[in-house]
């Protein structure tokens, strides 16, 4: 199907095409169809749900949950953009988490044959991913580690209102952008066409792109990292990379289980870096041959892991573009990236 077919597709045949969705219930059918919609990246449509874009199956979950989650204090979120670090930060909060239970040299540890993604669950896909079903998470042993791409605007207010913890990571623009489209790409159904890079750009840079727009999503948290650092640590994945080290400890400080001297003379930080390093990683079996999710394949979150491969992709005037964009979005927060 060719984009211009899509802008020619009825609204009638819309409509019917979320009806036939078995996987939304009647209340959020009918409030989709009511949403302002811009063409997908990688499905046939986004829906702008409470200033964010999502897909129905999105809504429904992120409905669910809103509805019905009941935060507990040791709970804690890794929250990000899409494509900005979140497998990464995922792997280093688990092995920050349960150095307890799972030593980090051991051969048996879970990050060695699970993805990080099925280490801590994503609360649009997997916990809160089955139609409107309410998932019982009374058994889940404390604490509970979840994943989200959802603003903080959206989060229950169960979660705000607690103690928990709430990490954060987002990454500069360009290169969220280039990972993302590169990924759209390995993972789009094959009845949707290749997404052109001018195209796609052109949505990003008007926030039409899963969970955007980009520059919402990130002051959301960092406002809140501002107003509550204890509870909201934000991150960016350029001073990750630059410095893992002491991410590592900051964050095992602030999700109070900061790293013994006995445990920094045994190693334990080091080995951890080299654990959830993009490197070892990547080389894992179940990182080759898995899937997570809707069965993406795992080996498409592990692409090049560097800091810059968007100068490899844009022209001088998507630069200028983008750059205004996040000047002008984001100019005036103090946030700030490094680019390359
Ligand atoms: P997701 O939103 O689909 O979960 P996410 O993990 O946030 O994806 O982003 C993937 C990016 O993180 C990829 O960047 P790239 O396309 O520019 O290469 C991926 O390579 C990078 N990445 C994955 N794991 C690691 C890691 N352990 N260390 C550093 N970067 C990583």
């Amino acid at each position: 199907m060719s984009p211009t077919t899509f802008a020619k597709i009825h609204t009638t045949e819309i409509d019917e095409s979320i009806e036939e969705q078995d996987n939304l219930s009647q209340e959020i059918k009918e409030m989709i169809l009511s949403l302002p919609r811009e063409r997908g990246w990688r499905t046939p449509y986004l829906y702008l749900f409470q200033g964010f874009w999502c897909q129905p199956a999105e809504i429904q979950a992120i409905s669910t949950f809103q509805n019905h989650f009941q935060a507990k204090k040791s709970d804690v979120f890794v929250a990000t953009v899409p494509k900005s670090g979140t497998t990464w930060l995922k792997a280093l909060t688990f092995a920050i988490m349960n150095r307890q239970n799972h030593f980090i040299s051991s051969k048996n540890h879970p990050l060695l044959s699970f993805n990080p993604h099925d280490l801590i669950p994503f609360i649009e896909y997997t916990v809160y991913g089955k139609h409107d079903k309410i998932p019982d998470l009374s058994n889940i042993l404390e604490p509970r580690l979840f994943g989200t791409h959802i603003p903080f605007d959206s989060l229950p207010n169960s979660i705000k209102d607690s103690n928990c913890k709430i990490v954060y990571i987002c990454r500069n623009p360009f290169d969220t952008f280039i990972s993302s489209w590169c990924f759209v790409n390995k993972i789009k159904p094959p009845y949707l066409p290749t997404l052109n890079l001018e195209e796609a750009f052109e949505m990003y840079c008007n926030g039409s792109v899963g969970f955007g727009p980009f520059w919402n999503h990130m002051l959301g948290y960092w406002n809140e990292s501002k107003e509550r650092p204890k509870n909201v640590l934000f991150l960016k994945y350029e001073d990750m990379k630059e410095d893992v080290h002491f991410h590592l400890k900051k964050m095992a400080e602030f999700f109070n289980c900061p790293f013994t001297l006995e445990e920094e003379n045994e190693g334990v930080v080091e080995n951890i870096i080299k654990l959830c390093s993009f490197e070892k990683m990547k080389e894992l079996e179940i990182n080759k041959i898995g899937t997570f999710g809707r069965n993406f394949e795992n080996k498409y979150l592990f692409r090049k892991g560097e800091i810059g491969d968007w100068t490899n992709h844009l022209s001088p005037s998507m630069v200028e573009k983008l750059s205004k964009v996040i000047e002008e979005k984001l100019g005036g927060s103090g946030l700030k990236f490094r680019m390359k």
